[in-house]
């Protein structure tokens, strides 16, 4: 079945409404949102996971501002494109929104079922991934960790030593590394097996409320 492209938020006051109980829109598909800082390749990796070219993607930061939502019909679950935080060239005030935006979808969605966090493998979690690592676990929103972009690690030394230094950095947040998962969305390396774990987590039961 194709995956297909389902709507987009442009801020958080279109979120008001959207979502009644588990639905959104009607659906009931369960959420994964991705989040990351800007660049390192959310939208990527959903075209890698949904087998689509849908998600824009640009080597420029700061492409997605919006929420998009994709149905990914093969496993049945609604994908949500976050907008990317940390853009060195983002003004102070539309950092704020970005905060507030993210804050109130995660607020509003009571579907969200996992969040995927994306960090960089050459460089490791950054003191923004760590605040946003932080807002998720007090929201209590399930991560799964995703190391992208692993085809720019050159050789074996640097995969191993890349791998180690992060593995570091989540043990000490409290996460058990070798739940992460290291993926290029260039090469499909690891796409299968995230496709797989995403799989495996069981849908909650959903009953759309009265109006
Ligand atoms: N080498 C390599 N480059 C990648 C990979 N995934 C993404 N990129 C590149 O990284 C850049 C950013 O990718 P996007 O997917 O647009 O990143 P994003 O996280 O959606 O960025 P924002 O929308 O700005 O938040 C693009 O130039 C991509 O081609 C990968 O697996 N390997
Ligand atoms: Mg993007």
């Amino acid at each position: 079945m194709a995956s297909e492209f389902f709507l987009t938020v442009g801020d958080a006051t279109q979120l008001q409404g959207l979502f009644n109980g588990n639905f959104l829109k009607g659906r009931r598909e369960p959420r994964v949102a991705m989040v990351g800082r800007s660049n390192v390749g959310k939208s990527s990796l959903i075209n890698a996971l949904l087998g689509t070219r849908l998600a824009r993607t640009s080597a420029e930061p700061g492409k997605t501002r919006c929420i998009h939502f994709y149905i990914w019909s093969d496993i049945k679950k609604i994908v949500a494109d976050l907008p990317g935080y940390g853009f060195a060239k983002a003004a102070h005030t539309e950092r704020e929104r970005w905060a507030q935006f993210i804050n109130a979808y995660i607020k509003e969605d009571e579907a969200l079922e996992r969040a995927l966090v994306l960090l960089d493998s050459r460089h490791g979690p950054t003191d923004l991934d760590i605040e946003a690592i932080k807002f998720l676990s007090s929201q209590s929103v399930p991560m799964t960790f995703v190391f992208t972009k692993t085809d720019s690690l050159k050789n074996q030394s640097e995969r191993a030593s890349r791998r180690k230094e992060a593995s570091a950095a989540l043990k000490e947040i409290g996460y058990d590394p070798t739940h992460a998962h290291w993926v290029s969305a260039k090469t499909q390396d690891g796409i299968k097996g995230l496709i797989k774990s995403l799989t495996d987590s069981a849908p909650p039961i959903a009953v759309e409320k009265e109006e």
